[in-house]
């Protein structure tokens, strides 16, 4: 059997949930075909240890393809990285109270490190899923866009795939505050048809999924 890895990260800014772990935690041993099951796994949200947790997870599990996922406030949409940049500029501490400001994720490293994921298949089948989905053209410079540079970068060269999806806040965190959100089992089956659509599909799709600005 093989594995697809799927992350997702722990509470973090006060939160006391984070919905990519309560979502991806509900796919962890879902199968998609005979062959290829999905394995989840929390990482903490620390400059510190998660690239180096996630690393750690890669050598352990030889997953074939690796889906890292992660809260993006004020995301209204299932969010598809298409790229990670090698800076850290966090707005906020991270937990272990880290605030790197204009650092190198990996220092000499390539200034940023596309997906290797279809992302434009992954949001099509989202959609058609009748889910909102989008091509995200930042995943920003906290811990998020550090592990998937770190991600991509440890696994440039290879033939394991890998990639960072965004999601929304769930209803219950947005109360009152005007910001969109989108409920759990939206993000369990959005997530679900983006991993079986990424692994289905060896050569990304041609489609419109840029932003005029
Ligand atoms: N979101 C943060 C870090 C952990 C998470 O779930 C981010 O977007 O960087």
């Amino acid at each position: 059997m093989q594995t697809i890895l799927l992350t997702g990260f722990e509470p973090f800014d006060q939160d006391l949930v984070n919905p990519s772990w309560e979502a991806v935690r509900q796919l962890d041993g879902v199968q998609l075909g005979d062959d290829v099951q999905i394995v989840a796994r929390r990482l903490p949200c620390a400059f510190a240890t998660a690239g180096d947790y996630l690393a750690q997870l890669i050598a352990e599990l030889s997953p074939v393809m690796v889906i890292a996922t992660g809260l993006g406030p004020g995301r209204s949409d299932i969010s598809i990285e298409r790229v990670a940049i090698n800076v850290n500029d966090a707005r906020i501490p991270d937990n272990l109270g880290a605030q790197p400001i204009d650092t190198a994720v990996v220092v000499g490293g390539p200034a940023a490190y596309f997906t290797t994921l279809p992302i434009k298949a992954m949001v099509k089948a989202v959609r058609e899923a009748g889910l909102a989905a989008s091509v995200s053209q930042t995943a920003g410079t906290f811990v998020c866009n550090q592990v998937f540079y770190r991600l991509q970068h440890l696994l440039a060269g290879t033939a394991v795939r890998s990639g960072f999806i965004h999601v929304p806040a769930l209803p219950e965190q947005v109360v009152g505050s005007g910001q969109p959100s989108m409920a759990l089992a939206m993000l369990v089956e959005g997530l679900q048809v983006a991993v079986r659509a990424a692994w289905r599909t060896p050569m990304d799709v041609v489609e419109a999924g840029g932003q005029v600005s």
